[in-house]
């Protein structure tokens, strides 16, 4: 059969392009009273309200949307979800208007002479699969890939990954969770034996100490930082940044360690632990191995040798000890400051052990907790079938893909038996022709990968290149040529999964624009179109999909066969996994768990395991041409990345500075010979970027700090990655920076 008779046979365009009714399938389309909405005006009445969990970051606060005739015109956060409790920062606040942006993608656009030209579903369907399938034909399977997202719902994860790897026989597919989570995903699966971060939210409430590693919440998870002000036994927040965040404003103690210096420190802190007999060694080999060993490493991480490595006050250091020895429940919280590094792993790993050798795991305000990032960075973990195979299997074990293959009811010939390339081995491949198409859904690494300028030379590499986004107006999007235009959050339905392993509902409130159709529907079609879509009969549904993915959980750490369907989701105010079959309601009045109560971890024999290794060179560090260190992260509550949803709010860019800004310290404004809000050029050894100055002692002297969501940023960050995660190491790297005024006037007047 040719392309175009499979195109004509699909049972499309009907069930694909069919308009939303408005009818909502929740049976919890409550009553607004309940919400205290009953008290609007009649004007601002809603008719009903629905629940959706928040599609920013991992918090998962749930929004109660305001319909009217099914349609969402406002929201409120729901007092009654146990994750907000009534909360939501200004991106949960604004998360509608994204949706009605002028530059929606409402149509497939093909490019062609130079413009990207409206074409019909159809057609875009048949370019997809006519120019994927003679890249495999011509390069080998192996030479299409896809890079995906933690943005999009669990099931349509899962979609994306059985239909790529099982359907179109695609090896290679990994995600931007890589640039965020990988760290702590093999941190967790090397310690634990499963990719299990143990905590709950109520941990933020009940610990004493309280470490933020390389985490700014105020900034980058605003309502779990609400979680830990509710702490009501004055707790102790300690915070190791080099820079004087917002969060360590708010600490009862800053660390400014030197960036990368974390290993050392954590590694003294064992040894201090050690030493000050904080450590029930009888009690820690019942659960843990290589007690000992680790014991001995860390001998020669000595009070002097830590000091000198970190460049901390000896008090701090000292104070810090003392909570960390002495406390009763000390939870140690990390995030990007720890997973974009070097040698990230190690780093996790560090603060793992500190909780497994003190003995804070397990307990209420204890643990080794990584933060999650985005809204479904959790969900990709489990579903997206990239980095293991569906539930948190393993794509090399005969048995798990026996497995899978019969909860699908497909051929276990179909699922590859070897695992896929990482992020940045699939973009080398593509460097040199292994990869010659590219599939990116839900991800603009055209603004958010390290060293764009080696990025963007992969383009002409690439033989065929789609990305499906929201907008075509991306950074990654007017590179392709071709482009599917997806349904958002709020235009579909599906679950998510949070930092706290809270599964919960996402509802479909408002229609997609034109002819936009939600990634699950993109792929159904696709599906179809590419000949496999027998397959995935049994994909009818996200609530169908939902009730594979469960079943693919049995027997395992995340096992969550006790779970119903939506319905019992959205009745129990989300639930966190595992919840395996016996289980049928959320423990009360204790609604949130933690995990590892027994100190049974999830390698075979049910301990933990102590990993280190001694610190490594940083990739890159300033020196006499390049003599400041690059920092880079979240800037502000109202921005979200590289901006293609939270710049289309007017309220939120107001909330955040107009220009790019560098944050340099009051001891290094001579040596650059720039005044306050003066323009400056930033350059690295790859690339260029300008900024307006900041003059703040909140950044150590020869560092700059540059938020994330300007698409200079990674002009100049560095392509090194930790060896074990392979997750980029954007926070290291160095730069000059001199004043535009000057190099104008340079110009002028001919000297350069
Ligand atoms: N408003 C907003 N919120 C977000 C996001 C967003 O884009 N905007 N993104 C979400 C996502 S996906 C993620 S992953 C999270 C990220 O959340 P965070 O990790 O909290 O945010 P970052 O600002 O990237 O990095 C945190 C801190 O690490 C510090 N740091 C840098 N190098 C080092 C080091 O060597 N050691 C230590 N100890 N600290 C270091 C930086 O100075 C920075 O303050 O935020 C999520 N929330
Ligand atoms: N220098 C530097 N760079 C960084 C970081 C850093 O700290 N410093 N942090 C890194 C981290 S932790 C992360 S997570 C990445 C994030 O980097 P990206 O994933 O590239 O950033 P986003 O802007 O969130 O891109 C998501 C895209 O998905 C689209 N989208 C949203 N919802 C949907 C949907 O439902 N369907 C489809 N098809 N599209 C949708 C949006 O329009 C947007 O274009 O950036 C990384 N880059
Ligand atoms: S904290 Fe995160 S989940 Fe909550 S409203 Fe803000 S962006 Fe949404
Ligand atoms: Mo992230």
């Amino acid at each position: 059969m040719n392309f175009k008779s499979k195109i004509s046979n699909l049972r499309f365009p009907r069930p694909v392009l069919r308009e939303w009714d408005g009818t909502l399938t929740s049976e919890l389309v409550r009553t607004p009273g309940r919400f205290g909405l009953g008290q609007l005006p009649a004007a601002h009445q809603p008719d009903a309200v629905t629940g959706s969990i928040c599609g920013f970051c991992s918090t998962g606060c749930n929004l109660t949307l305001h319909l009217r005739k099914g349609n969402a015109v406002n929201l409120t956060p729901d007092p009654h979800y146990p994750v907000n409790l009534g909360m939501a920062c200004p991106k949960g606040w604004e998360a509608l208007t994204p949706l009605d942006a002028p530059d929606r993608g409402t149509t497939p656009l093909r490019h062609s002479g130079g413009i990207m030209q409206p074409i019909s579903w159809p057609e875009a369907l048949m370019e997809f699969t006519t120019r994927m399938q003679a890249v495999q034909t011509t390069y080998g399977t192996h030479a299409a890939a896809f890079l995906s997202t933690g943005q999009i719902t669990s099931e349509e994860m899962a979609f994306l990954g059985t239909l790529a790897k099982f359907g179109m026989g695609i090896l290679h597919g990994d995600g931007n969770t890589r640039q965020c989570m990988a760290t702590a995903v093999t941190a967790y699966k090397q310690s634990f034996g499963f990719d299990a971060p143990p905590f709950t939210y109520a941990d933020f409430e009940e610990s004493d100490v309280l470490v933020f590693i390389g985490a700014n919440p105020c900034i980058a998870h605003p309502i779990m930082w609400q979680r830990v002000m509710r702490n009501r036994r004055q707790p102790e927040i300690v915070v190791i940044d080099p820079r004087r965040t917002e969060t360590a404003c708010a600490a009862t103690l800053h660390l400014p360690v030197r960036p990368k210096s974390d290993l050392t420190l954590f590694y003294g802190l064992a040894h201090e632990a050690f030493c000050r007999g904080a450590v029930d060694h009888a009690s820690v080999s019942s659960y843990a191995h290589g007690l000992e060993d680790y014991a001995a490493f860390t001998r020669s991480f000595t009070r002097e040798r830590v000091l000198a490595e970190t460049g901390l006050e000896s008090a701090d250091y000292e104070r810090l000890v003392t909570l960390i020895t002495t406390g009763k429940r000390v939870s140690l919280w990390w995030t990007m400051g720890v997973n974009q590094s070097h040698q990230a792993t190690r780093t996790a790993q560090a603060i793992i052990n500190l909780a497994l050798i003190t003995g804070n795991i397990g307990k209420p305000g204890t643990g080794a907790n990584s933060i999650t990032g985005q809204c479904n960075a959790m969900g990709s973990r489990l579903f997206s079938n990239t980095t293991n195979l569906l539930g948190g299997h393993d794509f090399t074990n005969p048995n798990h893909r026996a497995k899978i293959a019969t909860i699908l009811d497909i051929d276990p010939s179909r699922i590859p038996d070897q695992n896929s390339l990482a992020y940045d081995q699939i973009l080398e491949a593509v460097e040199d022709g292994r990869i010659r198409a590219l599939w990116i859904i839900a991800t603009n690494p055209a603004h958010s990968w390290i060293h764009q300028n080696r990025f963007h030379a992969l383009r002409e590499k690439l033989n065929f290149l789609v990305v499906q986004d929201m907008y075509p107006t991306t950074e990654t999007a007017r590179m392709a040529d071709l482009y599917l235009p997806a349904a958002g959050w709020g235009e579909k339905e599906g679950t998510f999964i949070n930092s706290e392993r809270r599964i919960g509902v996402i509802r479909q409130v408002r229609r997609p624009p034109g002819q936009a159709l939600s990634d699950f529907r993109i792929f159904r079609a696709l599906a179809d179109a590419w000949g496999c879509g027998s397959m995935f009969a049994r994909w009818t549904s996200p609530e169908a999909v939902f009730q594979m993915l469960k079943a693919c959980t049995t027997g395992q750490p995340c096992d969550i066969t006790g779970i119903r369907d939506y319905n019992h989701i959205e009745e129990e105010g989300g639930i966190q996994w595992p919840f395996p079959q016996e289980q049928t309601r959320v423990p009360s009045p204790l609604p949130e768990r933690r995990l590892f109560e027994d100190r049974r971890f999830y390698h075979p024999d049910g301990k933990a395991r102590i990993l280190f290794d001694p610190p490594t060179p940083v990739p890159e560090s300033p020196d006499e041409d390049f003599p400041f260190w690059l920092l880079t992260g979240r800037g502000s509550s109202s921005q979200w990345h590289t901006g293609s949803r939270t710049e289309k709010s007017a309220i939120l860019r107001k909330l955040h500075p107009s220009d790019p800004i560098v944050e340099i310290h009051p001891a290094d404004v001579a040596k650059i010979g720039v005044e306050d809000a003066e323009w400056v050029r930033i350059e690295s050894r790859r690339g260029a970027a300008k900024a307006r100055v900041s003059i703040t002692p909140t950044i150590p002297p020869r560092h700059v700090f540059l938020a994330m969501h300007d698409h200079q940023v990674n002009r100049l960050t560095v392509w090194a990655v930790d060896p074990h995660s392979r997750q980029p190491a954007y926070k290291c790297g160095a730069v000059r920076l001199s004043p535009i005024r000057q190099r104008i006037e340079r110009v002028l007047s001919g000297q350069v």
